[in-house]
């Protein structure tokens, strides 16, 4: 049996994310569009994160219009996205309809693989993208089986309730959900090489043979190659990694080392290294572009070994040392790093992602800044203790849970049983802005940007529509004209 490793390319997401603030242009793709489409890839990674936003609120682009584009040129090759769960491409619970919506639309403007992924961990925040990951998936699979994919990802991370086990049992709920991939989603490069293999040796051994296995990490502290590496030899089926002049640091290990080490093995990507280097050219520029406007800092191609040493994902360090530095207490942080492992266990241990690492992050400054623990506390650490991000993987501390709550009762259904259905809501309230002759004029695509970020949305709106009608661009780009 071939043990061929299939490769994921972050090159038109996840790594410029990483690198440059997401800010690379759908002009910047263009060019090689259709030659990464001859390269053999699994999937390419370009869309959904946080490339939804930027699109609108700094790039002046309409993020369906890019999706359609990069279909037009990735014929062969599935376009994957990442989708937040009940957050969508947003930060806050949607309505079922509207999960509903933003998933056919999805399918429907080109995606071909859909990682949804919850913060915490909750198989009910999953639920109803899911459900419609299945049912739009299953329809586009009937006729491009490469195509309509439903991928969960489980949000990785370190805890005493996060054994083996316990990643072995969400990994097979989400399956019964209807998964067809499993993903092992290492945001903040938490997994080192050995406990990778372990963890892959595993998943595998439990899963059903036709689920694949993916990987995704990070190569922020220098582990990422051996993590990929560790995972192949237990068994994973799919990789995540990254063109070099966009790769390592803070983003994906680079995809032209991995395709090399793997050649001629029994793992052998099947991937030329030659179709990368002209590609590899091209992004090259694209990065010096990105460092010349400034969203492109060099640091973030070095390894930082902090979240070794602290066991906190890089970017909640950095939050960490600024809120001590605004409250005049930089002397705090040891005490502060002591209180993080604490305050997440008062919480049941969440993964440190957003928006968790923030909560248990300031949760933690304050108990130390204020000398007493949890004499104050933020809404969102009301929340969470009250259960509106969703479960958590274990019950609260009791008494703490007193002292936060003050009385009020945690829920314990579905967070999103709570939202009436918002889509037509939506639009008629994007209707009433004006920008529309007619109700029916409004696509869908609309309604659901504006959905996800009603400001953003209306000004890039505002933006377009001036575009078209003729207006002087760089009137409108500098705030002249009403934007
Ligand atoms: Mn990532």
């Amino acid at each position: 049996m071939s043990k061929k490793v299939l490769i994921m390319d972050t090159i038109l997401r996840d790594a410029h994310q990483s690198h440059a603030a997401t800010r690379m242009r759908t002009e910047q793709m263009i060019p090689v569009l259709a030659q990464l489409d001859e390269v053999g890839y699994y999937s390419l990674e370009g869309w959904g994160g946080a490339t939804f936003d930027t699109c609108m609120r700094f790039l002046n682009e309409d993020p369906w219009e890019r999706l359609r584009t990069l279909r037009t040129y990735l014929k062969k090759t599935p376009i994957q996205m990442l989708l937040r769960g009940q957050n969508l491409l947003g930060y806050r619970n949607y309505a079922d309809d509207l999960v509903d919506k933003l998933v056919e639309k999805c399918f429907e403007n080109g995606i071909g693989v859909i990682r949804v992924f919850d913060a915490l961990n909750d198989p009910r925040n999953i639920e109803a993208s899911m459900k419609a990951i299945k049912k739009y998936g299953g329809q586009l699979r009937a006729t491009d089986p490469a195509r309509g994919i439903a991928e969960a990802a489980i949000s990785y991370t370190t805890s005493p309730v996060h054994t083996l086990e316990y990643f072995v049992k969400l990994a097979k709920t989400y399956e019964d959900m209807g998964a067809d991939n499993i993903c092992i989603k290492d945001m903040a490069n938490l997994l080192l090489p050995f406990d990778a293999y372990k963890l892959v040796s595993a998943l595998k051994k439990s899963l059903r043979p036709e689920t694949k296995l993916h990987l995704h990490t990070h190569n922020t502290t220098g582990t990422g190659d051996m993590v990929n590496l560790m995972a192949i030899e237990a068994g994973v089926d799919i990789v995540d990694t990254a063109l070099s002049p966009l790769a390592n640091g803070t983003s994906q290990p680079a995809t032209e080392s991995l395709v090399a080490t793997l050649r001629g093995t029994e793992y052998d990507t099947g991937i030329d290294l030659n179709k990368l280097i002209p590609i590899a050219e091209h992004f090259k520029k694209v990065a010096s572009q990105l460092e010349k406007d400034g969203s492109l800092n060099p640091k973030v191609r070095q390894v930082d070994v902090k979240t070794l040493i602290y066991q906190v994902p890089g970017g909640m360090l950095s939050n960490l040392m600024n809120q001590l530095k605004k409250a005049g207490k930089e002397d705090k942080l040891s005490e502060v790093l002591a209180e993080v492992p604490n305050v997440r266990r008062d919480c049941g241990y969440p993964p440190l992602v957003t928006p968790s690492s923030q909560i248990v992050g300031t949760q933690a400054v304050m108990n130390v800044v204020m000398g007493e623990r949890y004499k104050m506390v933020t809404k969102e650490t009301k929340d969470l203790f009250a259960g509106k991000y969703g479960q958590l993987p274990m019950p609260v501390d009791k008494d703490v849970a007193e002292k936060v709550l003050k009385g009020e009762k945690p829920i314990t259904h579905r967070p999103a049983d709570d939202l009436a259905p918002e889509f037509d809501r939506l639009k008629e309230e994007l209707f009433q802005k004006g920008f529309y002759a007619q109700r029916e004029d409004i696509p869908d695509e609309d309604v659901l940007s504006y959905a996800s970020f009603p400001e953003v949305a209306e000004n890039f709106f505002k933006w377009r529509k001036a575009s078209r009608e003729g207006v002087d661009m760089d009137m409108a780009k500098t705030g002249v004209y009403p934007v």
